[in-house]
């Protein structure tokens, strides 16, 4: 399952998942003793491959009929290499971004396609560093074979726009061109009527068209009613044959902060969310679509209406299901804990503008996300640091003004970046990394928070919890008990939940995760997992589950 709507009628698409061959690439390049392994997967779900950090090579043989083909990789752990009949077509770096590459003058029949996936940590890699989530590797999410003619559309974003209490939305098509021909028609539907259709003239490589639509009886989308619009995008040649097509969903809602508010769709929103990790059980972060939708399930009868893709983008599938399923994404761009030396790392810029630029182009019509948030407990505390994020947003905020922005920090007292963000995000642990009672923790910190350039923003706070072995019940509720868990979790509801200031709680975390090794220390990880799920990586609950599910209903209707 590529998407969870139909994206094409005309372009032919191959879903690629299934079996593919895995073998191992030793230093000196040897690559054997591999195995049959189905893909999306991580390699740490193969026997054998446990623990493995280094490059694999994936092979499969696939056929085309048509010369032209664009292979879609929606995520590659953490570098990848990709090869068809031998020519190196693309090199991508980054897990959790898609990446494609278009293959011209192919002859009918069958290709061998091989991809070097690469996890290694090193100075090369500036966000994939040794952290508290696992950094898998393999091809861990869906691959797609497209079949194109000489022009395809590459991508059609939606962009809702509320003016003078009506609802229109801004369709624009960027079409790649693979030919010398210069003339192309695009007509642009909306469900099945036709709303526009244009000439698009080739001005060397690719081109664009828009059209702006409006809406009579529009439907908003909502977490209450998450109402969904398809637009489409059809391409014709000169001659008025139909070549190719693409299929887009989105939701007309606005998000907006006025004052220390947030506000959706002209009505006050109060955040109850989950951080989630992309992580389950034996298979990584190559979590199934059905996980993602029961994890979904959890989420919302839970009684809470937000989901925080912690830390980075995540797997298309998952954003596609809170669309349809009226979740609140708090989408994220890779980074976690990264200190003023990481970010200096000369490839921390470009990977990180990289990172931006690719999920925002995938993550766009998605009415589901309404926050990018950036540069978890980065180094916001410093100078370099703080020009570093005033640039991630800057680059956001030419791409997609339709968010709102932030970054979760942990820099109390001392981070210079709060003037730059939309809404200033805290991660605080009361009760577990500090002794502070939440109320007056969050107290303090809301003056601070007034007093540093956050006088007339939303405040959150985006991570606070504690840890619980799952089946470990304490009697006396000692550290690492379900009971001690519990507690902490009911407290911070209680307390945080009362405190006027705040738009909203998000707890950590939603299920626990593997962590990587050189990050795990028996103390504070066992079991190599991050143990503040409220969920195990199985998805059992643990007490707190039941807690906060009282919790969040208690916060009411706020
Ligand atoms: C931080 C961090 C999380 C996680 C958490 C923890 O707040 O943002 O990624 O590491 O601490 O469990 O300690």
């Amino acid at each position: 399952m590529l998407r969870a709507f139909e994206q094409h009628k005309i372009r032919k698409c191959t879903d690629l998942c299934g079996i593919w061959r895995l073998d191992p690439i030793s230093e000196n390049g040897v690559s054997t003793g591999g195995k049959e392994v189905f893909v999306p997967g991580c390699w740490e779900s193969v026997r054998g491959f446990e623990n493995y950090r280094g490059k694999c090579k994936y092979t499969k043989t696939v056929t085309a009929e048509s010369e032209n083909v664009r292979l879609v990789f929606y995520g590659v752990g953490h570098t990848a290499d990709v090869f068809v009949d031998g020519a190196h077509i693309a090199h991508h770096y980054n897990a959790y971004t898609p990446f494609d590459a278009v293959v011209t003058g192919l002859t009918a029949g069958e290709h061998l396609i091989e991809v070097i996936a690469d996890n290694t940590f090193s100075e090369n890699s500036a966000l994939h560093i040794p952290n508290d989530y696992r950094s898998y590797g393999g091809i861990t999410r869906p691959v797609a074979l497209e079949e194109l003619k000489n022009a395809y559309v590459h991508h059609l974003h939606i962009t809702p726009i509320f003016e003078d209490g009506a609802w229109k939305a801004e369709l624009a098509a960027e079409i790649d061109l693979l030919s010398d021909e210069c003339e192309f028609y695009v007509d642009f539907l909306l469900g099945n009527r036709s709303v526009f259709s244009g000439k698009v003239i080739n001005d060397g490589g690719k081109c664009s068209i828009t059209h702006t639509v409006s809406f009579e009886n529009a439907c908003e989308w909502s977490p209450e009613n998450p109402h969904l619009y398809y637009a489409t995008a059809v391409l014709k040649n000169s001659d008025g044959e139909i070549i190719d097509d693409l299929t887009e969903r989105f939701g007309l809602r606005r998000v907006e902060t006025r004052g220390r508010k947030i506000f959706l769709n002209g009505k006050e929103l109060y955040i109850k969310g989950f951080n989630r990790h992309e992580d389950y059980g034996t298979l990584g972060s190559a979590v199934p679509p059905e996980i993602m939708n029961t994890d979904i399930d959890m989420i919302k009868s839970a009684g809470a209406n937000t989901v925080r893709c912690s830390h980075y983008p995540n797997d298309q599938r998952f954003l596609d299901f809170c669309d349809e399923r009226g979740v609140l994404v708090w989408d994220e761009i890779h980074a976690r804990g990264l200190g003023l030396q990481r970010m200096q790392n000369p490839n921390f810029k470009k990977q990180s503008a990289d990172c931006i630029s690719e999920a925002v182009l995938n993550h766009y019509n998605h009415p589901s996300v309404i926050i990018w948030g950036i540069l978890n407990e980065c180094s916001s505390d410093t100078e370099y640091g703080a020009e570093c994020y005033r640039l991630q947003y800057e680059q956001l905020r030419s791409l997609d003004k339709s968010r709102l922005l932030t970054a979760a920090s942990n820099k109390f007292y001392k981070d210079l970046t709060f003037k730059y963000a939309d809404i200033v995000s805290l991660n605080i642990y009361p009760r577990w990394f500090l002794k502070d009672d939440p109320l007056d923790l969050i107290t303090k910190l809301n003056e601070w928070v007034i007093s540093s350039g956050g006088e007339d923003k939303p405040l959150l706070v985006s991570e606070c919890g504690a840890s619980a072995v799952y089946g470990y019940r304490g009697f006396c509720g000692d550290k690492y008990s379900e009971e001690r868990q519990s507690d902490i979790i009911r407290e911070l509801l209680e307390k945080l939940g009362s405190f006027e200031a705040l738009s909203g709680i998000i707890i950590w975390q939603f299920a626990d995760c593997r962590v990587d090794e050189d990050f795990a220390d028996w103390v504070a990880r066992p079991k190599t997992e991050n143990n503040k799920g409220l969920l195990d990586i199985y998805r059992r609950p643990k007490l707190a589950y039941y807690t906060a599910c009282d919790g969040f209903k208690k916060i009411g209707g706020r």
